[in-house]
């Protein structure tokens, strides 16, 4: 090799480091999230609720080791999506809801998991089949009504990773009561006219 094709060889390799670089950060930060219903790191990035910390600005990261039953992936730096108390708003569903994950990157995928207070009430096995750029489920949810806990899990195929989820649920709540008062003062304002005559 001439000094001239070195010096272009050593010129190339360091033009591509720095793309390099910017290629593994994008895929360390960029996977996927529940974002409807509202999980809880969506509703950080929606800003519904205050204080999140990192989760905020990369609702998609919370990825950690498979197996996992905590809500931030065991990130210490998510530890508020840990706190049932933060805020979260409850999610009004029905007993059978479609759940949807925005995929920032598709990893291919084994199974998705749904969990309501620590036990499975669906999974869907992928076989290792790349996802789209949104997924969506049916979840099953009959026979719970009321606030719980969903915990959804995407399981990666090509990695000992997985994605967590949080969901508050408020299922099969009863229709916000509809605002009687109105009329009701309406009509004892009638009904006080009346009373003059
Ligand atoms: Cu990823």
């Amino acid at each position: 090799m001439t000094i001239g094709r070195k010096l272009a060889v050593t010129a190339a390799a360091a033009a591509l480091t720095p793309a390099l670089l910017v290629v593994s950060a994008g895929s360390a930060s960029a996977h996927g999230y529940i974002s409807s219903p509202l999980s809880r790191q969506a509703q950080c990035a929606q800003h519904l609720v205050k204080d999140c910390g990192d989760i905020q600005y990369e609702p998609q990261s919370v990825e950690g080791p498979k197996g996992l039953t905590s809500c931030n992936g065991g990130l210490s730096q998510f530890a508020t999506l840990n706190d049932d108390n933060w805020g979260w708003q409850p999610q009004k569903v029905g007993s059978s809801t479609s759940f949807t994950w925005t995929i920032t990157a598709r990893h291919a995928t084994t199974t998705w998991q749904y969990f309501v207070d620590g036990r499975k009430v669906t999974e869907i096995n992928d076989g290792g089949k790349q996802p789209g750029a949104s997924v969506t489920h049916s979840v099953n949810l009959a026979g719970l009504s009321g606030r719980h806990k969903m915990l959804a899990v995407w399981n990666i195929a090509d990695t000992p990773m997985a994605f967590y989820n949080c969901v508050d649920l408020d299922i099969n709540a009863a229709p916000a009561a509809t605002a009687k008062a109105p009329a009701a003062a309406k009509k004892s304002f009638w009904s006080k006219v009346s009373d003059l005559f």
